[in-house]
């Protein structure tokens, strides 16, 4: 990156990385080109930029002309975290989905391939995470919509079919053209590390790899996979017809994510065990009480906590950070 990047670049930029809507990232973009020192050294990230820019507007008028119904890649996010199941055609992705999520994607006497994303619940324990079934990556290119819905998930459930001989290219050509759109697949996941971007375009998504369809080949070819990636994602052996790994996946996302289910309580009342909030780890009781109501946080004054840490219904501030099964009493 060019060291003499001015404070409204820098501004714009950190506007940039923050926004999650694409006109919102849109208008930063156009700043980010307006505020850039237009020199040599900045040729290569003007380029970038203009090549961002063309891609969202692309996106916006596809979806935005009047009268077109076009097929929408828009997948809302729900739950505790978003996911998307990516991989090469026919690895399993719309098969594990309908299991995993009960979605009855791609199921019948010929398998369909994957047209558009297709959001589903996998359920675990007390809370649910999307996972999204998507088009398979495939040969000549990456569809600006899906790299638009990569860029802003919480990670990938990357798929590949053990028993087919080319696996192994399948899977370098995906991370190659994944890397192409400035995606890189990383096997470290939030709750082990942060990491910063290579460049403001490229994000990093944090990979699980699923070696499917171990019905029809040797499950030791997972750690043979892994070896001749050089990457070491972490890894589960899974099948979508026997079922096998499949309970895994579950557990695996919570821990690799951090994540904290904190229970409410208002004052007087009895605790709200239904639903709890899905925080990260190092969140505070002021983070859960922005996800309650913002108005709850900034009229914020203290919380009694039950749980793990702390005696029942001790009283901590506003940067106490919470643990998962905790009660919280917020006082505003
Ligand atoms: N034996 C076996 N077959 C599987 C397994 N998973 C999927 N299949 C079969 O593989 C074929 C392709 O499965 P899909 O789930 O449609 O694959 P996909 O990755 O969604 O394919 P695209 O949407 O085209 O990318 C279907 O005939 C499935 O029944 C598995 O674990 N074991
Ligand atoms: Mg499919």
């Amino acid at each position: 990156m060019p060291a003499n990047l001015s404070p409204e670049y820098k501004r714009a930029e950190q506007a940039y990385r923050l926004a999650r809507q694409p006109r919102e990232q849109l208008e930063c973009l156009k700043e980010m080109l307006r505020a850039i020192p237009k020199h040599k050294g900045t040729e290569r990230l003007q380029a970038d930029i203009k090549s961002r820019i063309r891609e969202l507007t692309q996106e916006s008028a596809s979806h935005g002309k009047a009268g077109h119904r076009g097929p929408s890649h828009a997948v809302h996010p729900d739950g505790a975290a978003q996911l998307c199941l990516i991989g090469p055609p026919g690895a399993g992705k719309s098969s594990l989905h309908a299991r995993l999520t009960g979605s009855h994607n791609g199921v019948g006497p010929y398998p369909r391939p994957t047209r558009l994303p297709i959001p589903g619940m996998l359920p675990f324990e007390d809370i649910a995470f999307q996972l999204v079934d998507l088009p398979p990556v495939s040969v000549e290119f990456l569809q600006p919509e899906l790299t638009s819905l990569l860029r802003s998930t919480d990670g990938a459930l990357l798929v590949v079919d053990l028993s087919a001989p080319d696996c192994t290219e399948q899977l370098e050509r995906i991370l190659r053209q994944l890397a192409a759109g400035k995606i890189i697949l990383t096997e470290r996941w939030p709750a082990t590390a942060e990491l910063a971007p290579a460049d403001s375009f490229s994000v990093y998504l944090p990979t699980l790899l699923l070696a499917n369809k171990t019905d029809l080949a040797n499950p030791e070819d997972a750690a043979v996979l892994e070896d001749l990636l050089g990457v070491r994602f972490p890894a589960l052996t899974t099948s979508a017809t026997s079922g096998r790994g499949l309970a895994e996946i579950g557990p695996f996302l919570f821990r690799a994510l951090g994540i904290v289910r904190v229970y409410t309580k208002a004052p007087g009342k009895p605790i709200d065990q239904n639903r709890p909030f899905t925080m990260r780890r190092g969140d505070t009781v002021l983070d859960v009480a922005m996800r309650v109501h913002p108005d709850l946080a900034s009229t914020f004054k203290f919380a009694r906590i039950w749980g793990s840490g702390k005696f029942s219904g001790q009283q901590v501030g506003a940067d106490y950070p919470v643990a998962d099964a905790d009660v919280v009493e917020l006082h505003s």
